[in-house]
């Protein structure tokens, strides 16, 4: 049984309880894989003492990869990867007029020198950002390498060979 007291290896943040539906999937993948996750609401413009608190602490707590879910302006993967040298990936929450293309430029357009990896618009890009946080917590964990090469051998057994 895993250790309750053990730091969380991978924080989910997002800007606003709107968008937890699509960070939750990033959140249900990471359970798949038995990775623990510390959830918070966020926000670069509503709570930027949070934010400041969270990412200055972040790898004191043991956090080896940051996933933060924005929509709009989207600044919240920005400011994080700006407070921390922990790795930050970024995901794009359509919601607005823009439908997350918004999100998606702000979010993938740091200027050189504070990266924000920059995955897709929505659930794909929250399922993508958990399993790239997955992959990057393998590199020193070979159990969990094993569980991502399981998963994709499944990907592929599951994929048909003709439509059906
Ligand atoms: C952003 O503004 C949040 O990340 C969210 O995607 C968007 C809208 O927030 P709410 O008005 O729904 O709280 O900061």
């Amino acid at each position: 049984m895993a250790d309750q007291n053990a730091p969380f290896p991978v924080a989910i943040i997002m800007g606003s309880q709107s968008d937890w539906p699509v960070m939750k999937v990033a959140a249900d993948m990471l359970d798949h894989f038995g990775v623990r996750h510390d959830d918070r609401i966020i926000s670069a413009h509503r709570t930027p003492e949070r934010l400041h608190a969270f990412a200055t602490g972040a790898r004191a707590a043991g956090c080896k990869v940051i996933i933060a879910g924005a929509g709009g302006a989207a600044h919240l993967p920005g400011v994080t990867a700006a407070l921390t040298t922990v790795p930050v990936l970024g995901v794009p929450i359509a919601g607005t007029a823009l439908a997350g293309q918004d999100a998606l430029y702000s979010i993938v357009q740091m200027p050189g020198g504070i990266p924000v990896g920059t995955l897709g618009i929505g659930a794909a890009g929250a399922k993508n950002a958990a399993l790239l946080a997955i992959a990057i917590l393998a590199l020193e964990d070979p159990a969990l390498a094993q569980k991502l090469d399981d998963y994709r051998a499944q990907m592929n057994a599951d994929a048909p060979h003709r439509p059906q």
